[in-house]
């Protein structure tokens, strides 16, 4: 099950905007960024506006010690405690199954440099709480594009690095989930333009803990959606198995849109608590499909969200 912690914060903790902006210039000066293609090409920024949340983004130290990636054990800080010593580069993605140029693709390659754009995106997690986050990455439209799907593709899934030897989680008598962790999406929720390939948050390349070098961010769904360290994206016919999905098929469906009208069986998922947010209004109400109805509803047109939640 999804392990809730409380939270530990106490003072305000959201990033002004000029602050990160700022910061995010700092970075780009002093580190050659833009060289290795992890920063937004500038005339990106207008498109990626359109998607982005105008919501003040999370600082980013709660951004990078209050995570999910239970390949590094299941408390919130165990991530930032634990998954530095995880190799990412060289680092390698196997596209194949129903796609007409199958192959294993360098990261370098899957995500060119001139592609990358900054996405705002809030993240909310399934247990009540929510983040905002500056992401970097491509639209996974193109990288799909690029392998060619069948014409009987349906289905994407992914699957996330199995190496006990650098994920401790991985191993060892106090695991909850198996491994791999998988996740899918029905293709036409993959080739979205809000869909993404994250490799970066904040102007820099993605913190081990958030899923280096390249996780999924899929903004409509319960964060448990957005695989990290991505090793293989697979083209399938059939509904592929998604991790949560087969620990507690009760409380974790393959869909997992935000709907606030819908609550998960341990508790309700009308409101989420603000990760780093005021302390005298520390929750909101939480948005269908995390506020993008109008871009994705279309998607599940007729369908029973209740039952395929
Ligand atoms: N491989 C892998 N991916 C994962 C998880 C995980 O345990 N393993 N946790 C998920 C959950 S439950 C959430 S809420 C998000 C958290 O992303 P963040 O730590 O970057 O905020 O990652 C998701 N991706
Ligand atoms: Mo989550």
């Amino acid at each position: 099950m999804h392990v809730r912690e409380k939270p530990k914060f106490g003072e305000s903790e959201i990033t002004p905007k000029s602050a990160w902006l700022d910061r995010r210039s700092l970075m780009r000066g002093a580190a050659g960024l833009a060289a290795v293609g992890l920063l937004p090409a500038t005339a990106r920024r207008a498109s990626a506006a359109r998607y982005s949340t105008d919501a003040p983004p999370t600082a980013y130290e709660y951004v990078t010690t209050y995570n999910n990636f239970y390949e590094f054990g299941t408390g919130k800080s165990d991530p930032a405690k634990h998954a530095g010593q995880l190799t990412t580069s060289p680092w390698s993605v196997v596209i194949d199954g129903m796609v007409a140029r199958p192959g294993t693709y360098a990261l370098e390659d899957l995500v060119g440099p001139r592609t990358v754009e900054e996405r705002i995106y809030r993240l909310r997690c399934v247990e009540g709480w929510s983040m905002v986050i500056p992401w970097l990455g491509v639209p996974l439209a193109g990288v799909l594009k690029r392998a060619e799907p069948a014409p009987g593709a349906k289905y994407v899934a992914f699957e996330t690095l199995v190496r006990p030897a650098e994920m401790p989680g991985q191993s060892g008598i106090f695991q909850v989930l198996d491994w791999p962790y998988v996740e899918g999406l029905r293709l036409d929720e993959a080739m979205h333009p809000l869909t993404i390939l994250a490799t970066g948050l904040y102007g820099e390349p993605l913190p081990n803990q958030n899923g280096a070098p390249v996780r999924l961010v899929v903004p409509w769904k319960y964060g448990y959606k957005s695989i990290k360290s991505i090793v293989r994206i697979t083209l399938t016919e059939k509904q592929p198995p998604t991790t949560w999905n087969i620990q507690n098929p009760r409380e974790y469906g393959f869909y997992s849109n935000v709907n606030p009208e819908v609550d998960h069986p341990r508790w309700s998922q009308a409101t989420e608590r603000v990760i780093g947010g005021s302390l005298l209004s520390p929750q909101r109400d939480t948005e269908m499909f995390n506020g993008y109805a109008g871009e994705v509803a279309g998607l599940y047109a007729g369908m029973d969200l209740r039952k395929f939640h």
